[in-house]
């Protein structure tokens, strides 16, 4: 399967540039998971499904029996592509006038989204259907910053598919250097989230990532830059997909702009994504946040107040084992500028 994807999906651009006005909080789409079947994919047997491998403005690249094809999205879903229609999606077709149609959208197994940047109530598909969000950080160019891999795992669980951790570039540290970036990633490990150290350039952490996605359906999220197509490459040398490096003839740089999913065969298919900056909270309440920070259930037991939200109460005894360093600080901050940020309307 070739590469594809020639439409930017504009996650990055900022609201002010696309020139959008607000949508109305009453949209059809309202905040709402897609989880469920649309049209003739609520009927339909899994086998005879296509997948999507990219998705462009009115029309999808299709992928279903060793064949690739185009085909029409009905106008319907196309005004709201973005929130129905996703790479990974299984869906089924209809050929008539010499046109094929997307005529139904399986139901979802598991989904990646984030909130439309015009209207947080609105959710964006990113990916459908993955079992592995991989999400990838760069120890240098750009540097790490935990704080915000705590709202990609937000975001990953709320979707129902199983995080990974890839810190790449690994080969821009000295031992001791890459020894400490790793240990501040020790609260995720602990949680049962996989981190995997990987350099493309020095081809360390390969097998081992390799090893992770195989036989799975993932994506690769992340900041620009970091490495997520040069990771696939590195994955299966066939995909050539183009990196960051500088065009030969000096016209600017090669991004990826498009989600586009990739077959390794073997059952292994691998989902580029566009750079993504950060994944707002969609939705989230001060007391579903607790939700996504399991570790904090066991010794909230002991708080003081049974509603304890461990940001202020006293006798908060998940705030005192922070202190304590029995559970993580880093993690704890994090919950604490979370929280913050969730109480801040303007956000
Ligand atoms: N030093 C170093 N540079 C890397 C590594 N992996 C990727 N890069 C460089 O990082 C830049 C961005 O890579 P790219 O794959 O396009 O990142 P993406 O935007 O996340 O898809 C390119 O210049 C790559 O050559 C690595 O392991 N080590
Ligand atoms: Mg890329
Ligand atoms: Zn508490």
């Amino acid at each position: 399967m070739k590469k594809r994807g020639r439409e930017n999906d504009d996650w990055d651009e900022p609201a002010a540039r696309r020139g959008g006005k607000r949508r109305k909080a009453a949209d059809a789409d309202d905040g709402v998971i897609e989880t469920g079947a649309w049209g003739d994919g609520a009927n339909a047997d899994p086998r005879d499904a296509a997948i999507v491998i990219s998705i462009g403005s009115g029309r999808c690249r299709l992928f279903h029996d060793e064949h690739e094809f185009d085909c029409t999205v009905p106008p319907e879903l196309a005004k709201r592509q973005k929130s129905a229609l996703a790479v990974g999606d299984r869906v089924v077709t209809e050929f008539s006038d010499g046109v094929c149609r997307l005529s139904g959208v399986l139901a979802r197994r598991t989904v990646l989204s984030r909130p439309d940047p015009l209207n947080p109530r609105v959710q964006r598909l990113i990916a459908a259907n993955i079992d592995v969000v991989i999400h990838v950080v760069s120890v240098k160019a750009p540097p790490l910053r935990p704080r915000l891999i705590d709202r990609f795992l937000i975001a990953i669980q709320r979707g129902g598919a199983q995080a990974a951790i890839c810190v790449n570039k690994i080969d821009l540290l000295n031992d001791a250097e890459r020894a400490r970036e790793l240990a501040t990633l020790d609260p995720y490990r602990t949680l049962g989230v996989p981190v995997i150290a990987v350099s493309v350039k020095a081809d360390e952490g390969i097998a081992e990532l390799r090893a992770v996605v195989e036989g799975k359906t993932c994506a690769l999220v992340g900041h620009s830059g970091v490495g997520k197509s040069s990771i696939l490459n590195a994955l299966d040398e066939r995909l050539d997909i183009a990196t960051g490096e500088l065009h030969k003839r000096g016209t600017g740089r090669h991004t990826t702009t498009a989600s586009t999913l990739h077959d390794l065969g073997g059952g292994t298919y691998l989902i580029d994504t566009p750079g993504i900056r950060e994944f707002g909270l969609w939705n989230l309440t001060p007391e579903t946040l607790r939700d996504y920070f399991p570790e904090f259930a066991e010794p909230g037991e002991y708080c003081r107040f049974n509603d304890c939200t461990h940001l202020h109460e006293p006798g908060c005894a998940v705030k005192e084992r922070a202190e304590a360093g029995e559970l993580s600080r880093a993690r704890y901050d994090a919950y604490v500028r979370l929280a913050e940020d969730l109480s801040d309307p303007s956000r």
